[in-house]
């Protein structure tokens, strides 16, 4: 069976039926480049992005600052389809920068500044990118060594000087073809691992990304009048593809702090009359430890995602600051998905229902993923999600292969996560079939913190896995068996050898030593038996 759901998210009169969108018809424009320009245009004046270095930015300014990055960029010799390596901290240059690429047709790869040289190489070596914006001198060099041009350290391709032409403020060239890509046409590449561990580059085009904003636009009843804090990293979907994206879609506004900080979030939210926050759920365990938690009842709307919100930290919102926050589901390969009803029941521990034009389907074939069906009623309403919609990217970068495996014969994207309908419908996400640790929002891939670990020498053995956490969700936690003919390697020294290989989120935070790793009678390690005290 499908869900649709998508009258969920209409509004509800009290009493009455669904009824019409209250929210404006979206700007013209089949790409969200075209989208964007036609909101430019039509308020040139409207404040559109603010940072503590600059102040306010209007939609003219940036609308002007993108036309120029697209200029240098075509001088510098990139064109539509080119990959562009974009990784760096947030600031209203890395979003002009964004926005020119994406104006000019290339394709915008956005990586985590917390990688290590293996990890942005891999990226690199993967995608071929043309050229790259980073913000680090250290990251520019891995990437020059890994084979790809850089082009700013910075990340001011307006201000940079290229010899291109007119410094900030200045025409710039204007040769290049601006917000002519087609809807098909690839706009972003997002890595995101596999159950190997390697990352693989999820390919979205612009008919995708337009799709995700546009579906949450309706459905959180975005208008021209919000104002979003945005204090989540401008290298992942949760806060480029929804909080950037719908913010220039919806023809509106965000204050962009460089950081979470739970004091500054609520800061900036008084102080720019905000109306909205988008955060993890370990921003919201922190936002409800914080002694300022009542100002968060200044939002007209709070949403959570990238990893489970528990319950408990639903409530103590509620409590601290009447803010109902909002759950929903999403991924780098399909945007957003799943959301709870912003009128109605915002129901914690789910995610709600399908967004408007995306399509959900359990598939029970596949199994439960390692939930155990605690009664034969359950088993049968328990199954991988599977999706199909016009937000759906359509593979990964030059993996055919793999590409084939995310995707049902009959066209649906295999998501690895297990749900299930409660009684009233809503989706609750009970377990992964895939072996993802998500810590702090971020996805850790246990092959890949194993495969580094099996490299030291002391270590004979090791298993990886994630321990749960009232803050982080889960950590990061490694099971070792040391080499026989060393010392076992000191807790120190192994976190430091993770360290150099790795970002730091990947990086365990306990090492615990074992004799032995608990596996079947096939050798695969039977991870719901590793326990954090060591082995029983
Ligand atoms: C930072 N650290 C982490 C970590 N983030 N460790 C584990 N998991 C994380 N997520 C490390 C730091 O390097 C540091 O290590 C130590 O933890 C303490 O740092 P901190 O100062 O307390 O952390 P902070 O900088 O405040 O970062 C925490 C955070 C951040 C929650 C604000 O991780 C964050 O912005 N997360 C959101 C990520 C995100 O955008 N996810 C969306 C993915 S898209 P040391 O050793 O140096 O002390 C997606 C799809 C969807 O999932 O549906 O949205
Ligand atoms: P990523 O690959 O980084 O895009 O992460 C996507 C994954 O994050 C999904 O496949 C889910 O496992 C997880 N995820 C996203 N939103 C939620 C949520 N609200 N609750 C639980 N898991 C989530």
């Amino acid at each position: 069976m499908t869900t649709p759901g998508w009258a969920a998210h209409l509004p509800r009169p009290a009493g009455g039926d669904a009824g019409a969108s209250p929210v404006p018809p979206a700007p013209p424009g089949d790409t969200l480049p075209a989208a964007w320009a036609a909101r430019f245009e039509a308020a040139p004046d409207r404040p559109v992005l603010w940072e503590e270095r600059r102040g306010w930015i209007r939609a003219g300014d940036l609308d002007r600052a993108s036309r120029r990055v697209a200029g240098r960029l075509a001088a510098a010799g990139l064109g539509p389809g080119d990959r562009i390596l974009m990784s760096a901290a947030t600031s209203v240059e890395l979003v002009e920068a964004h926005v020119g690429a994406l104006r000019l047709g290339l394709v915008v790869v956005p990586a985590n500044t917390a990688y290590r040289e293996r990890e942005i190489a891999h990226v690199v070596g993967d995608c071929n990118p043309r050229a790259a914006v980073v913000d680090d001198a250290e990251r520019a060099g891995w990437i020059r060594r890994a084979g790809a041009d850089v082009l700013v350290v910075g990340p001011d391709v307006d201000g940079a000087r290229d010899g291109g032409g007119g410094g900030r403020g200045g025409p710039g060239p204007r040769s290049a073809a601006l917000d002519a890509a087609a809807p098909g046409d690839p706009a972003l590449i997002g890595y995101t691992s596999g159950t190997t561990g390697t990352p693989k580059g999820a390919v979205l085009s612009h008919a995708n990304l337009l799709a995700s904003s546009e579906s949450v636009r309706l459905a959180w009843r975005w208008t021209a009048d919000d104002r979003l804090v945005l204090a989540l990293p401008l290298f992942h979907i949760h806060g480029l593809g929804v909080g950037l994206h719908g913010t220039l879609l919806a023809g509106a506004s965000a204050v962009l702090l460089p950081r979470f900080d739970p004091g500054a979030v609520l800061d900036a939210t008084a102080a720019h009359g905000a109306t909205l926050f988008f955060g993890v759920p370990t921003m919201y365990a922190r936002l409800a430890d914080s002694p300022g938690l009542a100002g968060l009842g200044r939002l007209r709307l709070c949403v959570s995602g990238s990893a489970p919100l528990p319950p408990a930290v639903f409530e103590r919102l509620a409590a601290g600051s009447g803010q109902r926050v909002l759950e929903r589901y999403g991924m780098t390969e399909t945007g957003m998905n799943v959301s709870n009803p912003y009128d109605g029941e915002r129901r914690p521990g789910t995610v709600g229902f399908p967004l408007p034009g995306v399509e959900l389907r359990l598939a029970r074939a596949r199994g439960t993923g390692g939930v155990p069906p605690t009664t034969a009623a359950r088993a049968a309403r328990v199954g991988e999600i599977e999706l199909r919609g016009p937000n759906v990217f359509g593979g990964y970068w030059g993996r055919p292969e793999e590409t084939a495996a995310a995707f049902t014969a009959d066209g649906w994207f295999r998501t690895g996560d297990i749900g299930e309908h409660d009684a009233a419908g809503y989706l609750r996400l009970v377990g992964r079939a895939r072996e993802l640790i998500i810590t702090g929002g971020l996805n850790v891939y246990p092959r890949e913190v194993e495969d580094v670990l099996r490299e030291h020498p002391a270590v004979a053995d090791v298993a990886v896995a994630g321990v749960p956490d009232a803050e982080w969700g889960e950590v990061v936690t490694a099971w070792v068996v040391p080499a026989r003919s060393t010392a076992p390697p000191a807790d120190a020294e192994l976190l430091g050898f993770a360290a150099e290989r790795l970002a730091r989120f990947k990086c365990p935070r306990r090492v615990v030593v074992v004799d032995a790793l608990p596996r079947n009678a096939l050798g695969k390690v039977l991870r719901h038996e590793l326990r954090p005290g060591g082995s029983d």
